[in-house]
This record gives structure tokens, C-alpha cells and sequence, in this order.
């Protein structure tokens, strides 16, 4: 037994991470084009660094990025050769409604990503498309503090409206928020939150929440209207969270965090907000601002599958144990002494991808789509002897190949549901976390590096073959 038939193989990218053409097609700006490469990137994208528009002393990664806006074409056809069922792209929100809340939307922008839905269509790649990947319009951050404001929500509905009903039959599958729970780790990224002197995260943090958690059960409701045929997911950064030790304490350590990282997804995925999250905010005097409409349309329009990011596990230890700590993929924790990590220091742990997807099927009972995995390595090309250039990246292969191992047990021994599985970054972009090319995911080698030198041309590297026979065999040939 292996893959089930039609299982949905492809690649994953992030618009603010790979298009570029920031302020063509009468694109507005966004909070992602003004994050810059280099230290100050931490604290701008955590929202406690106001950087409200681009300054000459730092460098801005995704004003080109991989240039993607005018390469799309030859980069799916890229994509299709590798096989891909699917390829999950995002909306740059500033493309459509460059200010963000105007009342009709940019005609540039919706050709765009119309014609790259054809482009998906044409070579038999389903896309599946995030409404939402951390980009923010500009102006609805200083007009209204980004995700804080209640606002929003009218206007991401205008956004989802406008997109459902323009991409009706050519899209199928969509996800309202990428990593929804990265506002808790990346707030300015997350919610296009920049915190004022003195205030209180917290509060603001989950007012972003809940404004997101209803805008994402009204697109799933808006969507179902435009379009029975369309499937809505939510979509999680996750990783399991093991206790630092059998400590109670840090059991107990873990399974706050636990339940903090999942009461978003609960609300997406069961209709309501569990109690303890409830019960922790009236302790801590954060009052949410819950309408009875906003509990009805939370309630009536739960999500048809469960979406998330897997590039590791974490570890929780109560303040009181002595635990080393870390710092991955944004969520700061204890050290797992027991795993190896990337040249980034995330920890790599492919049993606990078999243990996130058991603890996410078993508490929502959703088939799950998992939308991101993968290495971020270095890499060095060489020449492939036939007058070209490659990568030499077996480690990546064997990162990819003990996860897809681990995906298949799950699926077939555990009785798992996955739709599919989508790498992150098939084609080498700009790192989220750092603003990096060097930081490299793909099976396609771009040649930029992290100044903004380089051609942009395409390599394929070695993981490009061994990939294209993974989907050619659905999954059962990883050699
Ligand atoms: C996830 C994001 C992606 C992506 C990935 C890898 O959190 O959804 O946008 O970037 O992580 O992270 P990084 O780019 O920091 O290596």
C-alpha cells in the first residue's frame, strides 16, 4: 500500500517571496516589500521596528525577488516537468486592491494571476491558492493598524468576493491565512501589526486574531456560496511540542503551548473558541470583541480541510527547569537534545511529522494538506558536464526522502487522510525569516545571491530528477 491515487504532489511558494515587480501592474505596497534583509529584519517583521517604507540604509529582497512576476510561465513549465499535480501560489493583496480598500479592484492585477491560474491549467497543475501569505496592503496599516482593526474583515470579504467570483473553475482549493498563528511570533508579518510605546501585546495580538479567525469563516462561507465545488482550509504552522522532560511541570509547559498554537485552528475547524483559551484571556483581562454575528458565522462555516507547515517539532520547559534554548522558525523554546539541526539551527525530526499529523487528524477529524516542508541549505553549483550548471543536493534529497517516508506511514499505517504534499520553495526564494537567497529550498537553483547580484537564470539541481521520479511513481520510488 502507498499513496493514495490522485494524492496531490507540487511545490509551494509565497508571492512577497518570489514575484517581485513590487510596484508594477499598479500594485500597491505592502508590509512584506518593506522588510529588509540584514538585523534589523527580526525586529521589523515582530512588529517592535517601524519601518513604513523603504530607507537607503537597508536592502529590500522582495522588491525583485526571484523576479517570478515576468518569469512565471517558464518557472511552472519548470514546475510541470517535475510532474506537479499542484503548485500552492498566494495573492499579493496589493495587486488587487493596491490601497487595500477601495471599492473596485485593480484589472492589472486580476489578469495576472488569472493568467498564471491558465498557465497552472494548461499543464494540468491544479493551484492552490493562499489568500493571504503575509502581506498586508500599506495603507490599511496606517490608516488602521493593520489586523487590529475590525475593519479588515469588510475588506479581506470584498478581496475573497472578488477573487472567488473572478476565479470561479479555475481554482478549487484555497487557504484564508498562511500560518495564522505566526501573529503570536511575527506579528508585523502576520497581522501588519507595528506595536506603539507601552501598549500591551497581547491584547493586540488577539484582537488580530479574532478579526483573521472571522474574516477567514466568512471567506469559507463566501467561497462555498460562489462555488460548491471550492474546498477552504485553514493553515497552521506546525510541530508537535514535546516536553523538555517528564517534569510535570514542563508536561504542563507543553501542553499550554499546545494549546495555545491549536485554539486558532480549533476556531476554524470546530466553530467556537475551547475553554481554557477563553478562560487564559479572562485571567489575563484581554477582552475580545465578539459579536453574536461573529459567533454565528464562526459556528456555520468551519473549514473542509486542515492545511499546515511542518519543518520541525518544538520543545516546552516550565521557566523553573535549567533547559537550554532556541530559537527555530521563529518559536523560541527549549533545545531537543535529542535531534540534529539544519545550518540554521532548526531541528530536524521526521518521526515528529508522523506525530503532528496523528494529534491534528485525531483532534479535528479533517483530511489535512500538508503545504510546507523542506531544508533550507546552502548550496554550491557546479558544473553537470554536459555545459550547463547543477546542484549537488543529496541532503536535501535525504531530508525529503525521510519525510516522505514518514508521510506514507502515517497515511497507510495510521489511517491519516492527506490530500497532498506540497515542498516549500520548489524554485530557490527569498527567505521568510532572514531575507535570504542563500537560504535555499528549491529543486530549482536561481542565481541571485543575498546583495541582489546575479543573473536570476534557472539550474536544475540533482533533488530536480529525484523529485520528478518521486511523483512519477506517486511516492513509491524515493531512491
Ligand atoms: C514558513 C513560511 C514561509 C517560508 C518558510 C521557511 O514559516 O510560511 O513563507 O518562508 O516558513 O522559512 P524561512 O524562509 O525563514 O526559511
Amino acid at each position: 500500500m502507498g499513496f493514495p491515487e490522485g494524492f496531490l504532489w507540487g511545490g509551494a511558494t509565497a508571492a512577497n517571496q518570489c514575484e517581485g515587480g513590487y510596484d508594477e501592474g499598479g500594485r500597491g505596497l505592502a508590509n512584506v516589500d518593506v522588510a529588509p534583509a540584514g538585523p534589523d529584519r527580526r525586529a521589523v517583521v515582530s512588529g517592535e521596528m517601524k519601518m513604513m517604507a523603504f530607507d537607503p540604509d537597508h536592502y529590500y529582497p522582495a522588491q525583485t525577488a526571484i523576479d517570478m512576476y515576468h518569469t512565471y510561465r517558464d518557472d511552472i513549465a519548470l514546475f510541470a516537468e517535475m510532474g506537479f499535480k499542484t503548485y500552492r501560489c498566494s495573492i499579493a493583496w496589493s495587486r488587487i486592491f493596491p490601497k487595500g480598500d477601495e471599492e473596485e479592484p485593480n484589472e492589472a492585477g486580476l489578469a495576472y494571476y488569472e493568467d498564471l491560474f491558465r498557465c497552472c491549467q494548461e499543464h494540468g497543475i491544479e493551484p492552490l491558492v493562499t489568500i493571504t501569505h503575509f502581506d498586508c496592503p500599506m495603507h490599511l496599516i496606517e490608516a488602521y493598524g493593520g489586523w487590529r482593526s475590525r475593519k479588515l474583515i469588510g475588506f479581506y470579504k470584498r478581496l475573497v468576493r472578488t477573487l472567488f467570483t473572478r476565479y470561479k473553475g479555475l481554482v478549487h482549493y484555497w487557504l484564508t491565512f498562511n500560518e495564522i498563528n505566526m501573529i503570536f511570533h511575527l506579528p508585523w508579518m502576520g497581522a501588519g501589526i507595528v506595536f506603539e510605546e507601552g501598549e500591551g501585546h497581547e491584547a493586540v495580538e488577539w484582537a488580530a486574531v479574532h478579526h483573521e479567525l472571522v474574516a477567514s469563516a466568512w471567506a469559507t462561507k463566501i467561497a462555498h456560496e460562489v462555488d460548491p465545488e471550492n474546498k477552504v482550509g485553514c493553515m497552521l504552522a506546525a510541530g508537535a511540542y514535546y516536553p523538555f522532560s517528564c517534569r510535570p511541570e514542563d508536561v504542563r509547559a507543553a501542553q499550554l503551548d499546545t494549546q495555545r498554537e491549536l485554539s486558532l485552528i480549533d476556531v476554524q475547524a470546530r466553530g467556537y473558541y475551547p475553554r481554557s483559551i477563553q478562560r487564559m484571556l479572562e485571567r489575563k483581562g484581554i477582552m475580545l470583541d465578539i459579536t453574536d454575528e461573529d459567533r454565528q458565522v464562526l459556528a456555520e462555516n468551519t473549514v473542509d480541510f486542515v492545511s499546515f507547515s511542518y519543518y520541525s517539532t518544538r520543545c516546552s520547559a516550565a521557566p523553573t527547569t535549567d533547559a537550554p534554548r532556541t530559537q527555530g522558525n521563529a518559536f523560541a523554546g527549549a533545545k531537543n537534545p535529542y535531534l540534529k539541526t539544519s545550518e540554521w539551527g532548526w531541528a530536524i525530526d521526521p518521526l515528529g511529522f508522523r506525530i503532528t499529523m496523528n494529534e491534528l487528524y485525531d483532534r479535528y477529524q479533517k483530511p489535512l494538506f500538508v503545504v510546507e516542508n523542506g531544508l533550507g541549505a546552502k548550496d554550491e553549483l557546479v558544473p553537470d558536464g554536459k555545459g550547463s550548471y547543477t546542484v549537488e543536493d543529496d541532503y536535501r534529497i535525504d531530508y525529503l526522502r525521510q519525510h516522505i517516508e514518514v508521510l506514507r506511514d502515517t497515511i497507510t499505517e495510521d489511517g491519516v487522510e492527506v490530500w497532498g504534499y506540497t515542498t516549500w520553495g520548489p524554485i530557490d526564494l527569498i527567505s521568510a525569516g532572514t531575507g535570504q537567497m542563500s537560504k535555499r529550498y528549491g529543486f530549482i537553483y536561481v542565481d541571485r545571491d543575498d546583495e541582489g547580484n546575479g543573473t536570476l537564470k534557472r539550474y536544475r539541481k540533482k533533488s530536480f530528477y529525484w523529485y520528478q521520479k518521486v511523483i512519477g511513481s506517486n511516492g513509491a520510488d524515493l531512491d
